[in-house]
């Protein structure tokens, strides 16, 4: 059976990333489509906002990456077991969003909880501190057992090592 779901984005993690490791961590099939920068000018004006990632599921198509992440993430089970460790997971996210430099939130993330999509937006922009500051998280031990909960993770170790080689 063709999968439910159609993610559309350029090749690269990026903007798709966390669905793509949401997807992977519950084991849900989607089309992984990755369109080349020359098709995008035909593309753009049938996407609700002009802009990249969407996803189509029942005939509707939705932008906002961390609009999408979050829906799959509820639609796969992965966005909080109550609403309070749904709002929590959701600060996280925004935390990790208005991030991108700044590094104060990673620090106060807390971290024995169980696997949510809180913790793959994590991974997904710390990998890429860590590409280059590899002794980022030396200091913070609870933060790097964090990082290893999701690498052990069977389903992201497979995503991890069939996805796409990209720059980004
Ligand atoms: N806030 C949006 C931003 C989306 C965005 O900036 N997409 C870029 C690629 S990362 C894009 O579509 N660029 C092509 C364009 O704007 O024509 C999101 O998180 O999805």
């Amino acid at each position: 059976m063709a999968p439910k779901y159609r993610l559309v984005y350029f090749n690269v993690r990026a903007r798709a990333e966390p669905t793509r490791l949401v997807f992977a961590a519950a084991g849900v099939d989607y089309e992984d489509v990755r369109i080349q920068r020359n098709e995008w000018p035909g593309l753009k004006p049938n996407t609700p906002m002009g802009q990249l990632p969407v996803l189509e599921v029942g005939g509707v198509t939705i932008c906002q990456s961390m609009a999408i992440a979050r829906y799959v993430a509820k639609e796969t089970g992965l966005a909080g077991k109550t609403i309070l460790e749904q709002a929590q997971a959701d600060m996280l996210v925004d935390g990790l969003d208005d991030l991108r430099g700044k590094q104060a939130v990673i620090r106060k993330a807390p971290e024995d909880r169980k696997l949510t999509w809180a913790d793959l937006v994590f991974y997904d922009v710390t990998s890429k501190v860590l590409a280059v500051l590899p002794g980022a998280l030396d200091d913070l031990p609870k933060l790097s057992k964090v990082m290893g909960t999701v690498t052990a993770n069977e389903r992201i170790a497979k995503w991890l090592a069939k996805r796409p080689d990209t720059p980004h």
